[in-house]
């Protein structure tokens, strides 16, 4: 009886997280700083675009200066970086994490570093590296918001 009534109550909150998450992708709007000859950045820009959002595309000519100005530390670097809210998004960032962010103050930003195979626009094949979403606290501290396992 208690085992069927805690089964019942995660399924009604999973179904609460979905319903709020595709609810609050409809209003966002991205600002996506890209070089002219990415193609792994076009291809996240579609799955920002799947996901419900609304992206600004800015075609740039020096990377570098764009994530100094918006406050990527070099360790957090990857190709392009977005703006949401005044916080950067740098890399190929999952739409979940995104909306995350977007509810969160403590944070400056977030990134997933490098290009893992298999991140939202990285797709190679069947390929699927781990890699992690990781935070800018304000503070300047890295915390892990997400993990995702190879497979
Ligand atoms: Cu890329």
């Amino acid at each position: 009886m208690t085992a069927k009534r805690n089964g019942a109550r995660v399924t009604v909150l999973a179904v609460l997280f979905m319903t709020s998450a595709v609810h609050s992708a409809d209003a966002l709007t991205i600002d996506v700083h890209r070089d002219a000859n990415c193609g792994c950045c076009k291809k996240w820009i579609s799955h920002l675009e799947a996901n419900g959002f609304n992206v600004i595309d800015h075609v740039e000519r020096d990377m570098t200066s764009v994530k100094q100005r918006l406050g990527v530390a070099p360790r957090l670097a990857s190709c392009h970086t977005a703006v949401i809210d005044g916080k950067f998004v740098e890399g190929h960032v999952p739409a979940a994490q995104i909306i995350e962010l977007s509810k969160r103050d403590d944070l400056a930003g977030i990134a997933v570093p490098g290009m893992p195979a298999g991140s939202p626009g990285m797709e190679v094949g069947g390929t699927q590296h781990s890699y992690q979403v990781i935070g800018l606290t304000k503070a300047g501290t890295d915390q892990v918001i997400a993990d995702y396992p190879a497979q």
